[in-house]
């Protein structure tokens, strides 16, 4: 029973909407929770490099030690288990494997991650693998440029496939790449994110690099491993500000295209949108014959990252977002129905496979009064979108697990520490971890699921 819920019946009649195999979960990253960035022979990556540099993170931090994860992990695991959640997704840094992108692997480096495996898979939790979760090894950048180099895709389907080889008889699934959207978008157009550059065509040529990588990646683990194989994409649905203004809504289909339908429509289909496309005009990416072929490989699940949605607005100066339930420390509008309606659109347009909602949650200004964490907001945001899932599963979309974004607090890229979206706050001074009132709600909600509804 969930003792801080005023109304635990309304729990067990949203718990008995999902599967009775459903998988209620937590995620992080590396780069954001393990610290450790220059121990037992990491090599550094595209981020460390990053907060090196002046005016990158808002708050001039580092990964240097994050959450020490990397030491912690066995503390961490336990509040998993505490909570009860039944999977954990965690991203495997590149770098920490495979130092330089290419050649020699570091033992040391898979050696922790096989202890984490281990440690989950002695506690009863799913073990969901992340391979591209932003870490670049900086050795890749350095020679040959990274991602806007075509050079990449082998070395990234070499690695995807060591770790399959590895550890693909003890993961419950692999996702190839995480936001790929993220990845071309803010790193290399707006310069938000690590390498920091700003053009429109490198942006897009990284893309259909990190789709090709995606398909070549998931041929090579096949090759090799029965894990189930998927990619998590991170989709904000696009709403014109007035439906009545032709331009809101193109532009609203012109943001769709970029974020959702620029990498659904290869993954699935085969092909890239004629639309986008024609609007990149000039900055549009040279694709080799054969490469929309290799990019759509059958996977074994999709993973969906939802967040909030996108208000177009076409005006000057733009309508804000109505924002009735809110906006999270990020600035993001609070709008759980887009999680339903799109799911049930994607459902409908492309027939995925079974979904996964890999990350959700929101950042909250939290802080510890009388030793808790009264985060009455993310309860609330848990809840509202929980409901908004079980809608959608009611209208018949197969999501099949739900991983709460974050497990910690932690480092929030280019927001550095400032941002905090985990069930438990940490103190980055002792780097004690304590669970918001949050996580005694997900650990009722999820005991109440278990029990049956
Ligand atoms: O922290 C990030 C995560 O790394 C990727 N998805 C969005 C989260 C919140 O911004």
């Amino acid at each position: 029973m969930n003792a801080i819920d005023p109304n635990p019946s309304a729990l067990s009649d949203l718990s008995r909407v999902f599967r009775t195999d459903f998988q209620w979960g937590s995620a992080t990253s590396a780069a954001q929770i393990e610290g450790a960035a220059a121990l037992d022979g990491k090599g550094p990556s595209i981020w460390d490099r990053f907060c090196a540099e002046p005016g990158r993170i808002n708050d001039g931090s580092n990964i240097a030690i994050a959450c020490d994860h990397y030491h912690r992990y066995k503390n961490d695991v336990a509040l998993m288990k505490w909570m009860g959640l039944q999977a954990y997704r965690f991203s495997i840094a590149w770098p920490r494997v495979q130092p330089l992108g290419r050649g020699t692997w570091n033992e040391a480096g898979f050696a922790f991650y096989d202890r984490l495996i281990d440690e989950l898979l002695a506690a009863g939790i799913k073990p969901h693998a992340t391979l591209y979760h932003w870490d670049l090894p900086a050795a890749l950048h350095d020679e040959f440029d990274g991602w806007p180099s075509r050079q990449i895709v082998p070395l990234f389907a070499d690695y995807a496939a060591e770790v399959a080889r590895r550890f693909g008889d003890r993961l419950e699934s692999i996702s190839t790449l995480n936001e790929p959207w993220c990845v071309a978008t803010l790193g290399y157009e707006t310069a938000q994110f690590a390498p920091g550059q700003t053009s429109r065509a490198t942006a897009a040529q990284v893309s259909h690099h990190l789709l090709l990588a995606h398909g070549e990646a998931i041929k090579a683990m096949r090759a090799v491993t029965k894990c189930k194989l998927g990619i998590v994409l991170n989709h904000t649905p696009a709403f014109p500000a007035d439906n009545l203004r032709e331009d809101d809504r193109r532009a609203a289909r012109i943001d769709d295209g970029l974020n959702v339908r620029w990498y659904m429509d290869p993954v699935f289909r085969g092909q890239y949108p004629a639309d986008i496309i024609e609007h990149l005009g000039e900055d549009a990416p040279k694709i080799e014959e054969g490469d929309l072929a290799a990019i759509q490989q059958p996977l074994d699940f999709l993973g969906v990252n939802f967040y909030t949605r996108s208000f177009i607005s076409t005006q000057s100066p733009a309508l804000p977002a109505p924002g009735k339930q809110g906006f999270t420390d990020m600035g993001w509008e609070i709008y759980p129905k887009a999680l339903t309606q799109h799911l049930v659109r994607i459902t409908r347009e492309y027939s995925p496979p079974p979904i996964f909602i890999t990350e959700n949650g929101m950042a909250n200004a939290d802080t510890v009064v009388d030793g808790k964490v009264p985060d009455v907001e993310r309860i609330a945001y848990l809840r509202s979108h929980l409901q908004a899932l079980a809608s959608a599963v009611e209208l018949g979309v197969d999501v099949r697990g739900y991983f709460y974004w974050s497990l910690l607090d932690n480092f929030e890229w280019n927001s550095g520490y400032t941002k905090r979206f985990g069930l438990f706050h940490v103190d980055y001074a002792t780097q004690e971890r304590l669970a918001k009132d949050s996580a005694h709600w997900y650990r009722g909600f999820i005991e109440t699921a278990k029990a049956g509804g």
